[in-house]
């Protein structure tokens, strides 16, 4: 099949790619390249790809821009990743947030309408829009309530939250009002390879093997349930193949922690993999810091759902996953040592003044 994927430059986009590809599928990876959207993620594809990759820089809030990618690739579905995703940036500027992912998401859902009208009837009934989105616009859970799922009521809490709910409702509006063939995924916090150095793991690896300070918000209790980024990346694969236009799919890693267990476990990978000098151990730099304003205690993921009609269940094991995600952040230092470097494309997030307030430097 050939895919347009949106956001394929950034995290979770960079592994569905090279998952789409390695599976014989072409792909169309369309992305602005924000801050967080960065080709280097992308330059092992290698030759043997290129034939079935095309790469269109362009903004989703470009409605021409988005008709001629249509118009020139014809995609046979799309799976929509491209978003501003980091819940602290979006407390301090939500403007953005706004704009890729609710008005980005309204012309992308434009742009796939005009374009699935004109297909032939036998395609326009294979298309799929796959809206990929999050298991925060759920809001919060208490300690014993039962995990999300495909009913759970949306109560989203921060700007960015707020902005994916949005999202998801124009995506289902879409297919209620102009039957174009949605599905809407939400998945619960993703880790693995590539992933930008703001988000909790990654800052907690590139903070131990620089022997900084670890900033672990609050008491550290809150609750993330972990999902390894290439399972996420093999459910949207199935979701596009298998899953019922209008249904809903929960993807989580049936994996929860409390963020200082999660730390200290990164720390002891860390202690094995790259001791710090004279035996200290890299939990000695934990430091508990301000809490995130609004910060929901807990997310769980109930994927009973995409088990049953997709097929798919996580399939990686938790303490391998994140081994082999420090194991990567050890063997590609060229990745984030450009990010951290002051070189990277810092104005672009409007950190030129201040390169070190939301990465790991
Ligand atoms: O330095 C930190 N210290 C810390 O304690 C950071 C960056 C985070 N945290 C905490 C906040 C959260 O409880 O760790 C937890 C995870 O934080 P993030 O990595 O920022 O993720 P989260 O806020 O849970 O949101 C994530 O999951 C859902 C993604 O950022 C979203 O894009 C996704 O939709």
């Amino acid at each position: 099949m050939k895919f347009l994927v949106t956001g394929g430059a950034g995290f979770i986009g960079s592994n569905l790619v090279r998952h789409l590809l390695e599976a014989g599928h072409a792909v169309v990876n369309v992305d602005k390249l924000t801050y967080a959207g960065n080709e280097e993620s992308l330059r092992d594809l290698g030759a043997h790809h290129s034939a079935g990759y095309h790469f269109v820089r362009a903004d989703i809030c470009d409605a021409e821009a988005m008709r001629q990618t249509f118009a020139l690739h014809k995609p046979e579905a799309v799976l929509h990743l491209a978003a501003e995703s980091h819940v602290d940036r979006s407390i301090e500027g939500p403007g953005e947030f706004i704009q890729t992912n609710v008005t980005g998401t309204f012309q992308l859902l434009q742009a796939t309408l005009g374009y699935w009208r004109g297909m032939e009837d036998s395609a326009r009934q294979q298309f799929r829009f796959v809206h990929v989105s999050t298991d925060e616009v759920f809001g919060s859970l208490g300690l014993t309530d039962a995990a999300f799922n495909e009913r759970t009521p949306y109560n989203p809490h921060s700007p960015y939250s707020a902005s994916k709910a949005a999202s998801d409702h124009l995506a289902r509006a879409w297919m209620d009002t102009y039957g174009l063939p949605v599905i809407v995924t939400n998945c619960s916090n993703n880790y693995g390879p590539y992933q930008f150095p703001e988000k909790l793991v990654p800052v907690v690896i590139l903070k131990a093997l620089r022997g900084e300070s670890i900033p672990v918000y609050g008491k550290g209790e809150n609750i993330r349930d972990w999902l390894y980024v290439h399972d996420h990346a093999r459910a949207l694969l199935m979701a596009a193949e298998r899953g019922r236009p209008g249904e809903t799919y929960c993807i989580g890693g049936n994996n929860e922690r409390q963020n200082i267990d999660l730390v200290h476990l990164l720390c002891g990978i860390m202690d094995d993999l790259s001791p710090r000098p004279e035996g200290r151990l890299h939990s000695d730099l934990i430091t508990f810091v301000k809490d995130r304003p609004g910060h929901d205690l807990r997310y769980a993921i109930n994927a009973t759902s995409a088990q049953r009609e997709l097929g798919w269940t996580p399939l990686e094991d938790p303490r391998s996953g994140f081994r082999k995600t420090v194991r990567w952040y050890l063997d590609n230092r060229a990745w984030w040592e450009h990010i951290l470097s002051g070189n990277y494309r810092l104005e672009r997030i409007g950190l030129d003044n201040n390169p070190n307030a939301r990465v790991a430097s």
